[in-house]
């Protein structure tokens, strides 16, 4: 067996021969070594020790048949290392995954946001009328549910826009209703989320954007309380040197409506719209107008998120490509 496998060694060409002349004679479990060392029992006890000598003997020879071929054919000793492995090049960093700045900014609107002790609320982003029109005081008529200027599903069995119709949520104002249906005031909440319109895209609008809706419930609540916590959401997100101003504008679901708009690095730019809550809101809702009142404010994510990090086109932040995302 001895001279049988070293021939065997000898003659194997290449690594995948000897890898399974290694099987046949040292494979631990069948190589042909691991036979004759099952057969060392029915051995007389008085050969026993000569045997055992003679077997160590003849596995050291045959272990170095294998390692003499291994290092003739260069596949490396019996470790297996490859010899053109050079452990002094650098080696190939895994890549990372990477948070999407939108998903970043969300998280950081919503730190500043809670420590003004305002909670995180969700809503659903296929939305039915009542929801996004209805209770915020959009009535069937209003151009604002007009099939162009929404995304209806046409799984839904109604006429787009009738009742029983499905959309994808033009706005978060849907979670103010929301809310505002399943709880009692005050109220002190932020819904930061998807909406859908269809835009053309161009440098500042996408059919798909987001939105963080702001309501405050409460007794007393005035427009200068609004402004207070814009201001101070302004400035812990640019900077101390933010300026805020209210432009006149209308809702439906608030009044008085005004646009929102920072001053910030030398330039007013509209981030979006507030209002103190519509009376007909609140009865929408169950609540009592002459009780309570409140301020509701919705901001464009995606416009905070381009004027802090100085990103000039929307479509960057959806283009998928990491040169440009791999940077925030
Ligand atoms: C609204 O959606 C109101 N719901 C805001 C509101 C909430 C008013 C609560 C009063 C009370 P508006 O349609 O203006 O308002 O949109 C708000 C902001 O969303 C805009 O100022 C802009 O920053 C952002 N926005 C609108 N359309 C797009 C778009 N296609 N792509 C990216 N951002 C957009």
């Amino acid at each position: 067996l001895e001279g049988e496998a070293k021939d065997a060694f000898e003659n194997a060409a290449d690594s995948e021969a000897l890898e399974s002349v290694r099987v046949q004679f040292l494979g631990a479990k069948k190589g042909a070594l691991k036979d004759v060392q099952k057969q060392m029992g029915g051995i007389d006890k008085d050969d026993r020790k000569a045997a055992g000598m003679r077997l160590n003997a003849f596995k050291s020879s045959v272990q170095d048949a294998f390692e003499q071929t291994a290092a003739r054919l260069g596949g490396g000793g019996s470790d297996g290392v490859d010899p053109t492995f050079d452990p002094t090049l650098p080696g190939v960093r895994p890549e990372l995954g990477h948070v999407h700045p939108i998903t970043q900014t969300i998280n950081h609107l919503m730190e500043i946001m809670g420590r003004m002790g305002f909670s995180a609320a969700e809503g659903p982003e296929v939305e039915d009328p009542w929801h996004n029109f209805v209770a915020l005081n959009i009535p069937e008529d209003h151009p604002a549910r007009d099939p162009l200027d929404n995304f209806y599903l046409s799984t839904a069995e109604a006429a787009a826009g009738s009742e029983g119709s499905q959309l994808l949520r033009s706005q978060t104002s849907t979670v103010q209703i929301r809310v505002m249906e399943k709880q009692a005031p005050p109220i002190r909440i932020i819904s930061l989320g998807r909406v859908y319109r269809p835009d053309a895209p161009d440098a500042t609008h996408f059919p798909m954007f987001h939105q963080m809706e702001g309501l405050y419930v409460d007794k007393h609540v005035t427009m200068a309380n609004l402004k207070t916590v814009l201001r101070v959401f302004a400035t812990n997100y640019l900077g101390d040197d933010v300026e805020i101003r209210f432009r006149p504008s209308f809702f439906p679901f608030t009044e008085p409506s005004v646009e929102v708009d920072f001053y910030w690095n030398g330039a007013w730019i509209e981030f979006g719209g507030a209002g103190m809550v519509d009376p007909a809101v609140f009865s929408a809702v169950g609540y009592d107008p002459d009780e309570v009142s409140g301020f509701a404010f919705g901001l464009g994510v995606e416009r905070l998120c381009m004027r802090r990090h100085g990103i000039t086109d929307i479509r960057d932040l959806y283009s998928g490509d990491l040169r440009f995302l791999s940077q925030f």
